[in-house]
Formats: C-alpha cells, sequence, structure tokens
C-alpha cells in the first residue's frame, strides 16, 4: 500500500495558483520573449537561458515543439542534414544515417529531449498564450509583446469582450514558425514589407534561412521557417537541421545585442 502526504484539493489549488504567480510577477519583464515554442524556438530559448538570460517562451499551445515531433506527412521520423546532427549529439538523441550526409532519428524523442534541455538550462515556458499584438517603444523599437489566453481568441466577441495583457522585453524572437506571426504585426502596423515563403527546395532554403537569421527589426530577431515568411525565402519540407541551428544562431545574436543595450 502506498499512504500519500494529506494535502487536499486547496493546497492543491494554492501550489499551482502561487507558483505560477510567482513566475509570472518575474517574467513580466524578461530579457528575451521567444514567440514559439517549436524546434527553432526551443534552441533559442536553451542558447539563452545556458547563458544566464532571463527567457520566456510564449507559446499558444498546451505543448511544446511545434512541427518537430512529426517528420512530415504525418509519420513520426525527423530527418536533419549535416552537420546539424551534432546537435541530435549534445542532445543524446539516436539516429541512423540513412544516405550520406541525411540522418534519420524519431520525433518523440528528438523534440522531448530538446524540449528538456530547454527547461534544464532555466528557460520559463508560457503555455496556451497568443501572441495578440506588440509592444513598441521609442522609434518604433520591439519593446515586448502582447498576450492573451489562447482560449479566448475562439470566443465570439458578442459573447465576451477580454482584455489582452502586456509583457516588456529587450528583445524579441519570431519563432512561429511559416506563421511569422511577430512579423505579421509589424506588416499590419506598416512598418515592415513580408513577401511571404516561397516554394519548396530544400537544398537551397537551410542555407538561407541559417544565413537570414538575425534581427529583421530593431528589436525584433526571426528565427527558423519565419525568416523564410520574413524574407520570401524557399520553403524546405519535413527536415529540421535549419530548424536547430537558425534558433542556436538566434540565442547567439541575441546575446549579443543584449551585450550592446
Ligand atoms: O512551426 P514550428 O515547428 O516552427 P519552427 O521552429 O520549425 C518549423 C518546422 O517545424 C517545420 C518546417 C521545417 O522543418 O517546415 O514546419 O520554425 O513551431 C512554431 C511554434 O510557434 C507557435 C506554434 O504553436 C508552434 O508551436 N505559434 C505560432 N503562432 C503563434 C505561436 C502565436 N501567434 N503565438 C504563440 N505561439
Amino acid at each position: 500500500m502506498v499512504a500519500f502526504e494529506p494535502a487536499g484539493e486547496k493546497e492543491i489549488t494554492r501550489a499551482i495558483v502561487g507558483e505560477f504567480m510567482k513566475d509570472f510577477q518575474k517574467y513580466a519583464e524578461s530579457d528575451v520573449i521567444v514567440v514559439g515554442g517549436g524546434p527553432s524556438g526551443l534552441m533559442a530559448a536553451k542558447g539563452l537561458a545556458e547563458r544566464g538570460v532571463n527567457t520566456l517562451v510564449v507559446e499558444r499551445n498546451n505543448y511544446l515543439g511545434g512541427g518537430f515531433w512529426i517528420g512530415g506527412f504525418l509519420l513520426n521520423k525527423v530527418t536533419i542534414r549535416a552537420p546539424a546532427q551534432k546537435i541530435l549529439d549534445e542532445l543524446r538523441v539516436p539516429y541512423i544515417e540513412s544516405s550520406k550526409g541525411l540522418y534519420v532519428a524519431d520525433g518523440p524523442h528528438a523534440c522531448s529531449r530538446l524540449i528538456a534541455a530547454a527547461c534544464d538550462a532555466g528557460a520559463k515556458i508560457l503555455n496556451m498564450a497568443l501572441i495578440d499584438d506588440i509592444v513598441l517603444r521609442e522609434k518604433n523599437r520591439v519593446g515586448g509583446v502582447v498576450i492573451n489566453w489562447t482560449p479566448v481568441s475562439t470566443l465570439p466577441r458578442e459573447l465576451t469582450c477580454v482584455d489582452p495583457v502586456g509583457l516588456e522585453s529587450k528583445l524579441v524572437i519570431d519563432a512561429t514558425g511559416h506563421d511569422a506571426a511577430v512579423v505579421r504585426l509589424l506588416e499590419r502596423r506598416g512598418l515592415i514589407r513580408v513577401p511571404g515563403y516561397g516554394a519548396m527546395w530544400v537544398e537551397r532554403s537551410e542555407d538561407l534561412v541559417v544565413e537570414h537569421t538575425g534581427e529583421v527589426y530593431p528589436g525584433l530577431i526571426v528565427a527558423g521557417m519565419a525568416v523564410t515568411t520574413a524574407y520570401g525565402l524557399p520553403r524546405m519540407g519535413p527536415t529540421f537541421g535549419s530548424m536547430l541551428i537558425s534558433g542556436r544562431r538566434a540565442a547567439e545574436v541575441a546575446y549579443q545585442k543584449l551585450q550592446e543595450l
């Protein structure tokens, strides 16, 4: 027989609310907010948190990982082209070489290890929260994001109107995948032109994504597939090497910018 400690409903509720609010108080102001918890966002958050940067990941779903669980066509094998398999080595994800320089791993294994690595590094995660708008400061520099609970976005306006809340940060990273949701918010305000991503061409896309990862607008860094949308680059389909390397690069760029602020 197992005898559990006598903690009831009220203690459980207080534990959840108390700890959540402690984090929320602190992360109302972060060094970096990463929007989107897919492979690029998680790599960016991991890289920053490892350097001691206060990093908050805002993710609209109740899970993390984005497209990294499934390798395409509902099949859960993920592919990675060299040299990105070195990141799988660092994450201790097993893989096989399927053809020269092309590696295959199990999506759930790779994705869960990456999530754990970002959390182990100290990145904080806010789930079920959607980016609703952007905070702009002097000279229209990005200074944070406006968020609302994901379920609020599905409520009919005539039923209720729930104001969002604002979070401040020194930098924001748009890692929202094809949507490039933060970049699109700037476009909506006429501050940036967004060409949208081009047709599939993996051998060109991966190199270009890494090359273009960086500050797309003052205070806003773009990573992962959002880079293709922001710069009109070809899409790449189901391969993830450049997502991981782009996320790592976004962390390096953000860290450098933080030193200069
Ligand atoms: O789509 P996603 O995995 O983006 P990524 O890191 O990787 C792309 C690949 O998965 C794949 C590909 C290349 O391999 O073509 O698509 O660039 O993860 C994006 C995350 O952002 C969240 C979304 O739920 C997902 O977890 N997200 C998207 N829009 C918002 C958001 C938003 N407005 N607010 C908060 N989270």
